[in-house]
């Protein structure tokens, strides 16, 4: 970890990346607000009597925000932070260059006692939730996602934080600040590179200007003398494992459910977020097949992986099947508006028409991939329900090709890894 005195000159001489703008933007009034720390000797939680002692825990495929958020949440109400499954490559990075020993956070099935005070962080779905937790021990949501239709339902009133920001330890850092908590710097950091994950370095449409302040906020607080260097380090361990990963594991890798419409209809959403999205493309024909295994033992009714170049902030969505391609064009995906380049259909090969392409910009699952979908269902689309009667569909919808639903393969390749957790998600 690096860790020099900063001076708001040596900022002044960085490269005008979004993060580096924000930091020196906001470096005067973040300061200020800095002030308000407590020093980190002084101990005191925050009192709020319903989250004393409870466990912090995120959601399922677990991510760097819902980690960090558990760590800074336990942290500041005064808990245990817990993990709802196995920790991913960019979390790992960020524990390890913050010095965060990963045995203090747990997974929940191994600590939750009977009866035990839980606090969601990061969600309050419970296609989202792992099933060890029962809705009654929810004794808490500090969140930054929209109510949709699986929001968790309780007999008493919980503490509820929710916020429209860009990460959720972005509202747990401020929240350290305005009730004026010690906020330890190993936390700090991991809050910094959660924000830095879940806005895709401030770049991500859902950032809003409280994510761009307390970074400014954390980046004084830390020390990180070179943040640019942060970013793109993280961003390096977030794509490092993708290429060794079976086309099962980048299916259920970063996986949320969802269910959609007057009839529940269950549907999967996961991203790839990558670095070098071409060596993703080259694989689409290889992870559609994947789709439709995860899609099955899911037991969810459709399915989608998007591939998001975080670089380049461009997102193409694989097209596992009839019931998808139907619901995508209904959502204006694949329109003619945005073709597939040239070079996308050479790396994609045979495996081209399973693909489509967004518009730039478009890089969120929860700004930008979700929202269409449950529109089009709120306009009483309806799940085709038989691949003859969504071949007409199709052909009503002005689409020429029919791409023939596949069933999942009998037989496995042997040499497939498969994630152990897999069924909770
Ligand atoms: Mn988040």
């Amino acid at each position: 970890m690096s860790s020099t005195q900063l001076d708001h000159k040596t900022y002044a001489k960085r490269l005008d990346t979004p993060v580096e703008l924000a930091v020196k933007k906001e470096w005067a009034s973040a300061g200020n607000l800095l002030q308000r720390l407590a020093s980190t000797e002084d101990v005191e939680t925050l009192h709020v009597p319903e989250l004393a002692g409870a466990i912090f825990c995120g959601h399922l495929v677990a991510d760097l925000d819902s980690i960090a958020g558990a760590i800074g949440a336990a942290a500041l109400y005064g808990g245990t932070p817990a993990r709802a499954s196995d920790i991913n490559s960019e979390t790992e990075f960020a524990l390890e260059y913050w010095g965060y020993d990963v045995s203090k956070i747990q997974l929940v099935d191994d600590i939750l006692a009977p009866g035990a005070a839980v606090c969601l962080v990061d969600f309050q779905q419970t296609t989202q939730l792992n099933p060890a937790i029962k809705e009654n021990q929810i004794v808490g949501v500090i969140d930054h996602h929209a109510l949709q239709s699986s929001t968790i339902v309780t007999n008493r009133p919980i503490y509820v934080d929710i916020r429209p920001w860009g990460s959720m330890s972005t509202i747990i850092a401020h929240s350290f600040v305005v009730y004026g908590k010690a906020l330890p710097k190993e936390v700090a950091g991991l809050l910094l590179c959660a924000i830095l994950s879940d806005t895709l370095n401030l770049r991500s449409p859902t950032t809003t200007a409280w994510d761009r302040k307390v970074v400014s906020l954390l980046v004084q607080y830390t020390g990180v003398s070179d943040v640019n260097q942060l970013c793109a380090m993280q961003f390096k361990a977030k794509s490092k494992n993708l290429a060794m990963l079976s086309a099962y594991a980048l299916v259920s890798g970063d996986l949320k459910q969802f269910k959609m419409g007057d009839d529940q209809v269950k549907v999967a959403f996961a991203v790839i977020e990558t670095t070098d999205s071409a060596a993703m493309l080259a694989r689409v024909g290889e992870i559609v097949p994947e789709m439709r295994v995860v899609r099955s033992e899911l037991g969810v009714k459709m399915l989608f992986v998007a591939i998001v170049d975080i670089v380049e902030l461009q997102s193409h969505v694989v097209i596992a099947g009839n019931k998808e391609r139907s619901l995508a064009s209904a959502a204006g995906w694949g329109g003619t508006d945005f073709p597939l380049s040239p070079r996308v259909i050479q790396l994609a090969g045979s495996a081209t028409t399973n693909l489509v392409a967004l518009p730039p910009g478009k890089v969120s699952r929860k700004a930008d991939f979700i929202p269409p979908l449950s529109d089009v269902f709120a306009k009483g689309w309806r799940v085709p329900m038989t691949s003859s009667n969504s071949s007409c569909m199709l052909a009503l919808l002005g689409e020429t090709e029919v791409v023939m639903e596949e069933e999942a393969p009998a037989e496995r390749p042997p040499m497939l890894v498969r994630r152990q957790s897999s069924k909770v998600y």
